[in-house]
């Protein structure tokens, strides 16, 4: 018992990073939170009859080798280790499917933004303003933001758990990820991707304002940008 409460703390303290995977504040985020419930779900499918036959295994003796237990154990390794797999693996590989086609979709954009990866911090420009920030990305709220990803030295990784999945930013290519911030609010994101000793420090922030706060923001930072 001594050793669980720590060991529980640890593991607690673990999902701190994680924490927005299970409350999503856009549409993409929403769809991949949905499929981490429905996958979830299957693997427990599994799991606890799994668990049930260990538990059976271990509290009960083994009987002799009868007829009955013979048919028994073989309903058990088809169902199980034929059926069951057939099933689930089908259902993960649908769900996969559908949700890889659902995420490839690109919606009109509203807003580009390009961030590029450093070894260990965020460049953003925004490139329809004409000015850079750094670890520090303003959006506006209830619009599409296409967000280009590059990366000039190592691969980085972009996660923003409330508002979208990871997309890697991969040397000499372009990705794109979309992001849409259904309220205002402060959302903080990470380098998914171990990319050097100060790997774990390399987070950032996306700070999203309504539309006309966003406007007043740009303006503002276009201005100071020009007369610098
Ligand atoms: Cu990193």
């Amino acid at each position: 018992m001594s050793r669980v409460v720590p060991l529980t703390l640890l593991l607690l303290l673990g999902c701190g990073n994680a924490s927005g995977v299970l409350n999503p504040r856009g549409p993409i985020a929403a769809h991949i939170h949905e499929l981490w419930w429905l996958l979830f779900l299957l693997a427990l499918l599994v799991f606890a009859p799994v668990l049930a036959l260990l538990l059976y295994a271990l509290f009960h003796s083994r009987a002799k080798e009868s007829a009955p237990r013979r048919d028994v154990e073989r309903r058990l390794v088809v169902g199980g280790g034929l059926v069951m797999p057939i099933v689930v693996l089908s259902a993960v590989f649908v769900l996969t499917i559908r949700s890889t086609v659902e995420l490839s979709k690109q919606p009109t954009t509203d807003l580009t933004i390009q961030v590029i990866g450093h070894q260990w911090w965020w460049e953003i420009r925004y490139v329809d303003y004409g000015f850079d920030t750094a670890n520090e990305i303003t959006i506006p709220t209830e619009k599409n933001v296409r967000v280009e990803l590059q990366t000039r030295d190592v691969i980085h990784s972009f996660w923003l758990p409330e508002l979208s999945g990871k997309v890697d930013l991969v040397p000499g290519h372009t990705n794109a990820v979309w992001l849409n911030a259904k309220e205002a609010g402060v959302y903080q994101g990470y380098c998914a991707e171990f990319c050097g000793l100060q790997h774990a420090l390399m987070k950032f922030q996306v700070i999203a304002l309504r539309s006309d706060e966003f406007e007043n923001w740009a303006r503002a930072a276009t201005e100071r940008a020009a007369a610098s």
